[in-house]
């Protein structure tokens, strides 16, 4: 090869390897002054060598779990809601007992009900969103904020800009004399909670109290931090990592996640966390509880 030609293609491979987003460089850290979860709507895609190639996903689709990453969701409008696109990324063909969904809701987008005898939660990821109930109150949810929907109560939300919320529904189990009420909050004004033999940081979204059918786990943990329970359990939970990035067992196979991510864990599916990289990892978590299995 010309002397000079070869120069130029090792001067060339120098740049491609020091580069920002080089195949060798590590990733530059993330700048602190970016949104809370700004993470879940701005994913990195692929690993950059892998971008460009055809058919790449991260995302798994088994009998007892799946890990749905954010290059394979795919959006469409939501029936009877204005203006807002949705991704359905757990529901019963899965064999899951609820649903979870991302919705964006576009300028000008309202939300509909769902059906008769289904509860709600939204959450919010960003942007905000206003949310009005039959009662005339109205409440405006900012990123972190959320609020649960008991059954056929009447609400509807809106928003004049764009927002993401991620949505969990499910068929509300009865329990007599008992009844959920509404709640409307934010994560930061939720206490910490026990976690006896666990190092995790863990806060619940609703009361812990029979009437509620299932909660939302808010779960921090520190890089290096790890689950010590290797869990198996009759649970079923819908999980969407917030924050951070790290290695999930789920059953015999092992996915590095991030941000983003998406998993669904059916009941009994044997699981396991371990946080990795620099920044704090966050997931919220669906878990069905308070009913008997049977
Ligand atoms: O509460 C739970 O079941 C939770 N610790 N599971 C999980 O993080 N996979
Ligand atoms: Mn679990």
């Amino acid at each position: 090869m010309h002397k000079f030609s070869f120069l130029l293609l090792l001067l060339g491979l120098f740049e491609y390897a020091s580069g920002e987003e080089g195949f060798c460089s590590a990733p530059s850290s993330e700048s602190k002054s970016k949104p809370l979860y700004w993470k879940v709507d701005n994913p990195t895609l692929s690993p950059i060598h892998l971008q460009d190639l055809p058919g790449f996903t991260r995302s798994v689709y088994k009998s007892d779990h799946a890990l749905i990453t954010p290059e394979s969701q795919v959006y469409s409008p939501l029936p009877d809601w204005i203006n807002t696109a949705a991704a359905y990324l757990i529901t019963p063909e899965m064999g899951s007992h609820f649903v979870m969904y991302l919705a964006k809701l576009k300028e000008n987008s309202r939300s509909a009900l769902p059906p008769h005898g289904v509860e709600r939660l939204i959450f919010v990821l960003q942007g905000g969103v206003t949310l009005t109930t039959a009662t005339g109150n109205s409440h405006i949810l900012k990123v972190d904020s959320y609020a649960y929907l008991p059954p056929n109560f009447e609400h509807s939300i809106q928003s004049d800009a764009p927002a993401t919320i991620v949505v969990f529904e499910r068929r509300y189990a009865p329990l007599q004399n008992h009844v959920p009420e509404p709640v409307v909050s934010s994560t930061d004004k939720q206490p910490l909670l026990e976690t006896p033999g666990e190092i995790f940081e863990l806060r619940k979204l609703l009361p812990t109290s029979l009437a509620y059918d299932f909660n939302i786990h808010i779960m921090d943990f520190q890089p290096g931090e790890f689950l010590n329970v290797k869990e198996v359990h009759y649970n079923q939970h819908g999980l969407l990592l917030l924050e951070g990035q790290g290695i999930y067992r789920l059953g015999d196979s092992w996915y590095p996640v991030q941000a983003g991510d998406v998993i669904w864990m059916a009941p009994f599916v044997p699981q396991w966390y371990a946080a990795l990289g620099k920044t704090r990892s966050r997931y919220l978590l669906y878990k069905d509880v308070n009913r008997s299995p049977l």
